[in-house]
């Protein structure tokens, strides 16, 4: 039975009859673990996608070889006369082209590192599994960012904070002697679209993981995943010095403590040479850090990077800094905190800051620190698990969200000052750049809950490794992989897929409105709770719903967060009456009677928004049903009972958000609406 396990890698023989003829052997050179992995990969993918017994040839004796392998491991490859080709291809990147060996016509993946060449064998693999043309190749890829990652909120007890499929794939208690075969598939899957970092903790620290016995774990782990190109990482509480180390503080500026993070470090070092670094989480939700020393951040990242640097390590401080001790609006906190700081990182320092200032909503603009950070490496952090976007069981193609801010305009050095370029380093010239994803694994069989969230890990790699892809395009890719090349297969689930963030949006959070959901858990509507002791914790501080109207003013007149943003970014959100409709609430107090582009007043416009959400999403629901013939028996099974559950909720969604607001407007509900569904 299908049941997931495989993701996007599942190799089933392939309908192109002429790839048999265009490859006939593989041809590897080197024997790095990494080149272990390409033969693997090759022979396994090959033979599932041509239903044949692959020849390992070892030398080019025959048309249609495919040939892998780096020109430092093989003078066949040295010879081919693709050193500018390569060239281009930088230090991670791949080619992969059609050449005449001798007389044989071969195809020759290769790269400039061994795991250069793992990508591009793992994109030659796609190209079969998503039917293109082989006859002519001449593929030169390389990634946009240097640090693709995945963040994992997994706890030691193997709990996943935010976590919808299951417990951390992490074995704790099993390892370091035990490797689950999960850990290489993880492995294979991630350097599959690229991901070449994982840090394995939550952030929300637990200082044990750095005690020996644990480090003999992660250890483990970065054994198994070096050949793959995956570096590990982890969190590091801030207070561990105190927790785990006997000292009375841990005050950044404190010699013992400074001293005590180098020798944890060089003892890091000992078990991982590779180590790729911290990523802290400190001074936010009640997590330790600089400030409780009345020390910066700044102060304590660099402390950490110091200890890091001997060893090329780095410190991933993120921005994501929510306290109660700061009583503004909560979307100012982060800008606040850091712009002061910009130029006060060490160079191996890199600020991760969350795709918007509040929290991974369903619709969020872009966060106002990027592009306000010039000297500073700013990473993205996306979350791929779907916290408040559905968890488990909504349908939510994620990759519309990611563009959207990638695609967003700072103008903070003129127009087309994309976040895409703040992140990828060209606008500011900085050579450290990265994206990443909360993880939205865990150990139930298909990985990842809800089968289509597998689409939503695929896409992060993708977007990290190239933020030009189109959605459509990354899209139609993991469909192809995952579920059957059939045109009429793909081009309507694709639609379904490419629709159901704003679907989402429009029977969740529409017109700009925000966490409204479910307090703690975050699933489900509940903009009405008001009796959580902080203001912020309550959705009441974000609707503001009251007899004039609806939605959170930022302007000058209210919070003006809107003032962290250039004046030309701000200019579309600023005004009330030209305000981008989509964030509206976002930014503005709204009258009820406001009249919206539609001509509909702002109370219809939202009983719109929601009624046509809610009906969208029975519209996924049956648009799935006419896709049986495609999909087998048990994954189809699955995703309708899914989509089922999702209409009902988007019902719930609907009905509990209007009925609420409705106390408030004192508007009926357009009868027009009110049809049975
Ligand atoms: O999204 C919120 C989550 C917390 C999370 C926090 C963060 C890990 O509700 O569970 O903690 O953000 O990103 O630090």
């Amino acid at each position: 039975a299908e049941n997931g396990y495989d993701l996007w890698l599942r190799y089933k023989p392939s309908g192109n009859q002429t790839y048999r003829q265009h490859i006939t052997a593989v041809l590897t050179t080197g024997s790095s673990p990494t080149m272990k992995a390409v033969r693997d990969e090759l022979t396994r993918g090959l033979s599932g996608l041509l239903q044949t017994a692959i020849t390992h040839s070892t030398a080019v004796n025959r048309d249609g070889i495919v040939i892998a392998g780096t020109p430092h491991s093989s003078p066949l490859i040295h010879n081919a006369g693709i050193a500018p080709l390569l060239q281009q291809a930088g230090e991670e990147g791949f080619i992969i082209v059609t050449k005449k060996i001798g007389d044989k016509k071969c195809i020759l993946i290769s790269g400039n590192s061994d795991v250069g060449v793992l990508y591009g064998a793992f994109h030659f693999l796609r190209l079969l599994q998503t039917e293109q043309p082989v006859e002519q190749l001449h593929i030169v890829s390389t990634p946009r960012i240097k640090l693709r990652m995945l963040n994992h909120w997994d706890n030691l007890d193997r709990t996943v904070e935010r976590g919808y499929a299951g417990f951390s794939i992490w074995n704790w208690h099993t390892l370091p002697g035990y490797i689950d075969q999960r850990y290489i598939d993880y492995a294979r899957a991630n350097a599959s679209i690229g991901i070449n970092g994982t840090v394995l903790t939550n952030v929300n620290a637990n200082a044990t993981i750095l005690t020996k016995p644990y480090l003999e774990k992660v250890k483990a782990l970065a054994d198994v995943f070096r050949p793959y190109g995956i570096k590990v990482y982890l969190t590091a509480r801030f207070s561990a010095p105190v927790e785990t180390g006997g000292l009375k503080t841990a005050d950044p500026l404190n010699e013992e403590v400074r001293q005590w993070w180098t020798k944890k470090v060089k003892e890091i070092y000992t078990y991982i040479p590779d180590f790729g670094g911290f990523l802290v989480k400190a001074n936010s939700e009640g997590q330790p850090g600089p400030q409780d020393y009345q020390r910066t951040h700044a102060d304590g990242a660099n402390m950490l990077a110091d200890a890091l640097a001997p060893f090329s390590g780095i410190v991933i401080w993120r921005a994501f800094v929510y306290s109660n001790e700061n009583p503004a609006d909560r979307h100012k906190q982060a800008y606040d905190d850091f712009v002061p700081l910009d130029g006060r990182f060490r160079p191996n320092v890199m600020v991760q800051v969350k795709n918007g200032a509040i929290d991974f909503m369903p619709r969020e603009p872009f966060h106002p620190l990027f592009g306000a950070m010039p000297k500073t490496p700013l990473m993205m952090e996306f979350q791929v698990t779907q916290e408040y976007l559905g968890q488990g069981t909504h349908l939510v193609f994620l990759a519309p969200l990611f563009a959207e801010t990638l695609q967003s305009d700072s103008y903070q050095k003129g127009p087309g000052s994309t976040v895409a370029k703040v992140i990828d380093g060209s606008m500011d010239g900085h050579p450290l750049t990265g994206i990443a994803g909360v993880a939205n694994i865990g150990s139930d069989i298909n990985w990842c809950g809800h089968p289509f969230a597998q689409a939503n890990w695929y896409a992060l790699g993708r977007l990290a490794w190239d933020h030009t892809l189109s959605s459509k395009q990354i899209a139609e890719e993991w469909l192809r992989m995952s579920y059957s090349n059939d045109e009429r297969f793909i081009g309507t689930a694709s639609k379904l897929m490419l629709e159901s963030r704003d679907i989402m949006v429009q029977y969740a959070n529409p017109i700009g409105l925000h966490h409204i959901m479910g307090t703690s858990h975050h699933y489900g509507p509940a903009p009405w709770v008001n009796d959580l002791n902080r203001p912020e914790w309550n959705p009441v501080y974000y609707h503001r719903a009251d007899s004039t109207g609806i939605g959170f003013n930022r302007t000058a007149t209210g919070s003006n967060a809107l003032a962290q943003y250039h004046p030309e970014a701000r200019a579309r959100w600023e005004n009330m009456l030209t305000c981008d409709e989509k964030n509206l609430l976002w930014f503005h107090h709204v009258p009820w009677d406001f009249r919206m582009k539609s001509g509909r007043s702002l109370w219809d416009e939202l009983c719109y928004q929601y009624y046509t959400g809610a009906e969208r999403a029975g519209k996924m629901r049956d648009t799935w049903q006419t896709l049986q013939p495609y999909v087998d028996r048990q994954r189809f099974e699955q995703v309708s009972m899914l989509l089922q559950i999702q209409h009902e909720e988007a019902i719930w969604w609907r009905n509990a958000c209007l009925l609420y607001f409705q106390t408030f407007s004192k508007r009926l509900i357009p009868a027009e609406y009110e049809k049975p569904s």
